[in-house]
Parts: structure tokens; sequence; C-alpha cells
């Protein structure tokens, strides 16, 4: 496996950044979560666009520009001549010494990772998800905006970690008025009376790029509106159903909340349908990782 660092590649044992990278030391960066399909990156521009703007956020400069950003990471998939993938992109503050002072660290370190990880198992997709509340609130703007992808993700991974100890796969974390957010490593919706819901984004949420896609499968082609407003647990509950949305997941049923079953208990067929257009779209459009001429056809 060939892994991109600041500009070259590395076999997997050697791709090394150092101890004082402020990343490490104080998870001072951003990162993005980006997968590919049949030989296409889904959403490439947004990711990208998406990793400025956390960078942006917490006034980190990339070395590279979107373009070159995009092209560093087909450069990755094609090294390793992956054509399904989920790459991470890691953008951090770099070598710094051990205080806080983000004026040590000259130069940002840049990290890309194509892998063949699989996130959820099938099983999951014919079963659904089960979710729990967790007791640790969703970071509010006043803090560190949610909305930035920040590796500071300790927030996000004890959350998941108590509902993962209880049995279930996902945490729903609230924000700090008490109404739904969203999971911690995914975006929540529900539908009910034939309209849907998820949270709106000043809520206190991560603007996750398959919920955008997922908003516009609803409308255009579900043809059901799509309300961003707040909502409790309560209304929740009484979903007839609930999914989850984010680049690993894709868009899968929750069936039982806090002991709840949501609907029969089986992921829905709003929800079905739902995921096989989600399904369709990832398979059919993105930014092609390979030159792929058509093959000459000999009349
Ligand atoms: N909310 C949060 C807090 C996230 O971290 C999403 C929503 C979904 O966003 P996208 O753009 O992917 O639709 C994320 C995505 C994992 C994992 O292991 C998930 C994410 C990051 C790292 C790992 O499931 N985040």
């Amino acid at each position: 496996m060939k892994i991109y660092i600041d500009g070259k590649h590395y076999e997997k044992e050697e791709a090394r950044i150092s101890v004082f990278d402020h990343g490490l030391l104080y998870g001072d960066g951003v990162f993005e979560g980006i997968r590919a399909y049949n030989g296409r990156v889904f959403r490439l521009a947004e990711h990208v666009e998406r990793l400025y703007a956390s960078a942006k956020g917490i006034l980190l400069d990339c070395p590279l520009t979107p373009k070159e950003m995009e092209e560093a990471i087909l450069e990755t998939l094609r090294l390793n001549r992956l054509r399904d993938a989920y790459i991470r992109v890691v953008l951090t503050r770099g070598m710094g010494d051990l205080g806080l002072d983000m004026r040590k660290c000259k130069k940002a370190t840049l990290v890309i990772i194509a892998d063949t990880i699989e996130l959820y198992p099938p099983s999951f997709y014919e079963k659904g998800l089960e979710l729990i509340t967790a007791h640790i609130r969703r970071t509010p703007h006043e803090c560190l905006s949610p909305n930035i992808k920040s590796l500071n993700y300790l927030n996000n991974i004890l959350a998941k970690n108590t509902a993962v100890r209880a049995g279930a796969q996902e945490a729903i974390l609230l924000n700090l008025a008490g109404y739904v957010a969203e999971c911690a490593g995914d975006n929540i919706f529900f539908l009910k009376d034939r309209r849907v819901w998820t949270p709106p984004v000043w809520a206190g949420i991560l603007e996750g790029i398959t919920r955008r896609t997922a908003i516009d499968l609803v409308r255009e082609k579900l043809k059901l509106p799509v309300q961003e407003d707040p909502f409790t647990l309560f209304q929740l509950y009484g979903a007839e159903e609930v999914f989850v949305t984010g680049t690993g997941a894709e868009i899968l049923g929750a069936v039982k909340i806090d002991g709840r079953i949501i609907g029969n208990g089986k992921p829905g067929p709003f929800t079905q349908r739902l995921t096989a257009l989600y399904r369709e779209l990832t398979r059919a459009t993105g930014t092609p990782i390979y030159d792929e001429k058509p093959v000459a056809s000999n009349r």
C-alpha cells in the first residue's frame, strides 16, 4: 500500500510523521473521509471544498490548491490500483514544539491514505442498526464548530463507545438544548406522515455530504418534502422510519433506538428505496480515477 505524505508516496511501513506534529500532540488538524466506487470518486470536489473550509476554520493553510489536492487523491488511488476505496485525507498543523502556539508550526502535514475497508457489514443493511443516545452532548458552536471536520473526535469516539458497550452500533448525540443533533459519525433522518425530517446545520452537526445527497434524492426522486428543523428523541421514537447517512454507512436504516422498536423493527420501504437510489448514484457518477477510453469496436 502506497501512502501519500507531503508530496511523496511511501510504503505503509515507511509512512511516518513526526511525534512533534500538532495533529498528534493536540488534534490540531482537519480531515475528510471519501469513497470511490467502480473507478470513480464520489463527490470529490465537495469533499475537497469541505476540507478547505474546515482548514480555514482553524486558520490552517493547505500547501496545495484544491485542484492539486484532487489530483493527489486520484494519483494515490492510481498508484494503489484501486477502483473501490475508502480515502482518508488528513491535514495537520505540522511540526511545532511542545507549546500550543501555532506560529511555531511552519508547514502543514498532508497525508492521503487509500484503503479497501468496509465500515458496515452488508448484514446491517438487511437488519438495520440499533442506536443508543449518548450522555455526552455534541460539541456546540460556542466551543468548537461541529461544522469543522477536525482531528478532535474524542467527543464522538466516547459517545460511540457508550453505544457500542451497550450492544448498539451507533450513538445519537443531542445538542446542549436537548434536541437531536446527529450520530457519532453519521447524520440522522426520520420519516413521519409523508415528510422527512433532519436537524438543521445550526443545531450543531457536521454538514454531511451524504446528508446533502439524501435530501436531494428525497426531494427530487421520492417527491417528499424534507424539513430541516430540530426535533426531540420522543419524535424520533414515534417515527415510521429512521435512517442514518454517512460516507461509510451510505444510507442505512435504524430499527431500534434506546430500546424502542422503530416501525416493524426492519428497515422500512422508504429507507430501502433511498438506499438503492444512493447506491445507483454512487456507482454511476463521480470523478473518473483512470483514463478509460471506450474500447473501439472492430466492425
Ligand atoms: N457527522 C459526523 C460527526 C461525521 O464524522 C458524518 C456526519 C457524515 O458526513 P459525510 O460527509 O460522510 O456524509 C460524519 C462522517 C466512521 C467515520 O468510522 C465517519 C466519519 C469520519 C470518520 C470515521 O464511520 N464521518
